[in-house]
């Protein structure tokens, strides 16, 4: 138990700054009282969810969401807080330079631009001290014959190189993939396969990402976890869950066993060591339900699923699996997951001088009721910006 419990006090969940914001679908952004009007107050609310979980101490960027005159002042306020800067995510998809695409659009001055926005954001690691950069293409084609796919393929290589080469010492980028939308065609970085394949001859500072939800529904998504730390490629997570597509929902909320599966193969894999560098981060829009305790309820989420997933008893699985005990092997795997973990973190929380129930521990805090006086006209999360 000892062991478990270490292994859970240097798991880090890194939330979204665009978590905190106001959000919605394309149909209607709602807003909520008491949201950050800056990225200053974004990072106030983000301390919030690490002061009652212990677990949460670093906050992914967005760029231009959170464009600031001076990033080092918005890291020194980050420390002042308690947490620090996480991923710094590019945004390559909102400018109408982008309709035919970023880095794989057909214009050269477009594929200029895009690049120069994603290094840009490696400026940014540099002032701030972050050290991953995440990237996310929304490039891709509607109709069959509209670009020449190979050819993207290029320009995107072409891109990745560049940007790649502008990396510094301790620093490295994510890929991230996704099979469709906004583009549904042909999207051009549209699964692990293609952002391991770029990785791999990029090097070792190029990794891949998994967002949970941008795959085809049954997707087994762990695989492709075990896979890639097998392959010294898995950069990180961007955790969160859905029902059809790409729904940001809550971690852990549509599907909690197979983020339990997931874990488990991040533990089998060693990727729980902080030297693995998998970064557990969160990407999730809390359109409906209020945003602090959308973000608190999530990191929950992911650390009872990664305690059960090291109860797992690894021993008696190995045991059962080489002896080819189909039921056995499944039992022990199924005892870990039906095991209440709740009463376990309650204790660590306690021991770390936390309350045991960080949710409850929120609400009396006051702070929302502090922010919702203080706040007027909070800014959207970025989505239709
Ligand atoms: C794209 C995505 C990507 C973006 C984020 C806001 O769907 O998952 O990570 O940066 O959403
Ligand atoms: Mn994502
Ligand atoms: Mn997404």
């Amino acid at each position: 138990m000892t062991d478990i419990k270490a292994a859970l006090r240097a798991q880090h969940i890194e939330t979204p700054s665009w978590a905190y914001g106001n959000s919605g679908t394309r149909f209607k952004v709602f807003a909520q009282k008491g949201v950050p009007r800056d990225p200053y107050e974004k990072l106030a609310d983000a301390a919030q969810v690490h002061a009652h979980t212990g677990i949460a101490p670093t906050v992914a960027l967005h760029i231009p969401w959170d464009k600031v005159a001076d990033y080092a002042d918005l890291a020194r306020h980050a420390r002042d807080l308690g947490v620090g800067i996480g991923a710094i995510n590019s945004n390559v998809f909102q400018d109408d330079d982008y309709m035919l695409g970023s880095v794989t659009n057909p214009s050269k001055r477009v594929r200029r631009k895009a690049t120069d926005h994603l290094l840009e954001c490696v400026d940014i690691m540099d002032a701030t001290g972050s050290d991953t950069l995440k990237l996310w293409f929304s490039d891709g084609i509607n109709y069959p014959g509209q670009d020449d796919l190979r050819s993207r393929q290029d320009r995107l290589a072409e891109s990745l190189a560049e940007v790649y080469e502008r990396l510094g010492e301790g620093q490295r980028f994510l890929l991230e993939y996704k099979l469709f939308e906004p583009a549904f065609y042909a999207t051009d970085v549209p699964d692990w396969g293609t952002a391991y394949a770029h990785c791999v001859k990029l090097g070792p500072k190029a990794q891949v990402v998994v967002d949970t939800g941008h795959h085809a529904p049954g997707t087994n998504i762990e695989f492709i976890v075990a896979f890639l730390l097998r392959e010294g490629k898995l950069g990180g997570f961007d955790f969160n869950s859905r029902f059809y597509a790409d729904d940001d929902l809550m971690v852990g909320a549509a599907d909690p066993f197979q983020l339990f599966r997931i874990m488990f193969e991040v533990v089998r894999g060693g990727g729980l060591d902080p030297a693995a560098g998998v970064a557990f981060m969160l990407d999730q829009c809390h359109n409906i339900e209020p945003k602090i305790p959308g973000q608190i309820r999530s990191v929950m989420n992911v650390q009872e699923a990664t305690a059960k997933a090291l109860l797992v008893d690894r021993e008696a699985l190995a045991a059962a699996q080489s002896e080819g005990d189909v039921l056995g092997a499944n039992a022990v795997f199924m005892d870990a997951y039906n095991t209440d973990v709740r009463p376990l973190l309650a204790e660590l929380r306690e021991e770390s001088g936390l309350a045991p129930d960080p949710m409850a521990a929120y609400a009396r805090s006051g702070y929302f009721e502090k922010i919702a006086a203080e706040r007027v006209g909070g800014t959207q999360a970025g989505w239709g910006a």
